[in-house]
């Protein structure tokens, strides 16, 4: 970092007022985390210098003998962290990560059947302005309207109704466990083929704090970097059959040339997650957001399906004189970041929503506890209930500036203990 503030200090300046607001702001957007300083270092290598078109050992360049062990690395660290027969770790992102999958087993104008944006799912399961909903035949499943918990009984007649060559399952707001072997079961029934995309719950898969997809999906997309607090990136894991169409539709369809730096720091995230350590810490993310919950229902506020079984929730602003909006921006006030979301059967646009999505990955990763969960949320509600008392926010402000304080960043020993 010497170097940058020397030759470009206005560059160096914009690092510095980020590392400032990610130290002095707690994280509650539930896709985010704090890599480790070991996985910053590795994403700030020399790597980044090497082209490396092709797969280990098959090449398009010269000089490949030391990215070819970083690639080596991460695919041996990915299989075992997850059980799988078969990794690539070049999708530079989710996204990326999604369309490689659908060029995989797909032909421009295949079925797919996914779960609706509106109802927690992403924007890649079709959006009709994304390249998945342009490119393919989507339709959706959701939630009950009571429960708003996936509906199984509804999704198994749908599929038998539209029989899509590929079922999709995953989302980013959906707060409970999938039933992985229901889904199985549904894709079999029309004899489609399982994609999970785990981006969101990577990270507790890996710690064994949420059910596994791997032995039932043929494929698992991901991201890197939520949960699994590892570098911004994705990752396709697979049945060992579908190898060849993965690679090939991750390059050369899809992508050129791999980041060899993001591949090199996301074996050092794996590496990280196979320690016992990690394991420690996907049960406190989740016991975190479990005390997140039920604080915020027992403060009168209401969360989507009651609660949560994973790192997210989102709070449910139907009832309430306020939206989603306005609460991620009196939050913000205050230090406390989330993000606002529709919830299925939301009435208020995208911009606005009555939803907020609050996650516990990235404090649980500075060492914060259930007891600290509970203070959040009193200050969560405190600022909420009052949204225009400006002494209120003044006084709210400095109690999470003094809070993160006792948690820093980056900090070796509790990146590990936490
Ligand atoms: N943007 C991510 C999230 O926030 O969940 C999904 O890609």
């Amino acid at each position: 970092m010497s170097a940058l503030s020397h030759t470009d200090p206005e560059a160096f300046a914009i690092v510095e007022r980020e590392q400032r607001r990610q130290s002095e702001d707690i994280v509650l957007i539930a896709s985010e985390n704090h890599c480790s300083a070991a996985v910053l270092e590795a994403t700030g290598s020399v790597l980044t210098d090497k082209y490396a078109e092709g797969y280990p050992h098959k090449r398009y360049y010269g000089g490949c003998e030391y990215v070819d062990e970083a690639e080596e690395l991460a695919l041996a660290r990915v299989k075992e962290l997850f059980g799988a027969e078969h990794a690539n770790v070049q999708p530079h992102a989710g996204a990326m990560a999604n369309m490689a999958a659908y060029a995989a087993v797909l032909t421009p104008g295949d079925r797919v059947l996914a779960m609706n944006l509106n109802h927690g799912g992403h924007l890649t399961h079709g959006g009709g302005f994304n390249f998945s909903g342009k490119l393919y035949d989507f339709a959706w499943y959701g939630v009950d309207e009571a429960s708003h918990r996936i509906d199984y009984d509804a999704l198994q007649q749908q599929a038998l109704e539209f029989r899509p060559k590929l079922l999709v399952a995953g989302a980013s707001a959906y707060p409970r466990f999938f039933d992985f072997e229901r889904l199985r079961a549904i894709a079999d029934s029309v004899e489609a083929c399982f994609m999970f995309d785990m981006a969101h719950v990577a990270g507790l898969i890996a710690g064994g704090v949420h059910p596994s997809p791997l032995p039932y999906a043929d494929i698992v997309t991901s991201t890197t970097h939520k949960t699994l607090r590892g570098p911004r990136g994705g990752l396709i894991l697979s049945r060992a059959e579908l190898a060849k169409s993965i690679n090939s539709a991750v390059f050369p369809y899809m992508q050129g040339g791999p980041f060899m730096h993001q591949i090199l720091a996301k074996a050092v995230a794996f590496g990280e997650a196979l320690q016992p350590s990690f394991r420690a810490y996907s049960q406190q993310i989740v016991a975190n957001a479990a005390t997140l919950a039920a604080n915020l229902q027992e403060r009168g506020y209401t969360l989507l399906s009651g609660g949560t079984d994973n790192h997210l929730m989102v709070m449910d602003f139907r009832e309430k004189d306020i939206t989603g909006r306005e609460a991620q921006e009196a939050l913000e006030s205050i230090g406390l970041v989330a993000n606002k979301n529709l919830v299925p059967f939301d009435t208020r646009s995208p911009t606005q929503t009555s939803g907020l999505r609050l996650g516990t990955p990235a404090s649980t990763t500075r060492g914060m506890r259930e007891a600290e969960m509970r203070q959040i949320s009193d200050w969560i509600c405190d600022r909420l209930s009052a949204p225009t008392d400006e002494p209120l926010q003044g006084h709210l402000r400095s109690e999470v500036t003094a809070l993160t304080a006792r948690f820093p960043l980056h900090n070796a020993e509790q990146v590990a203990v936490a």
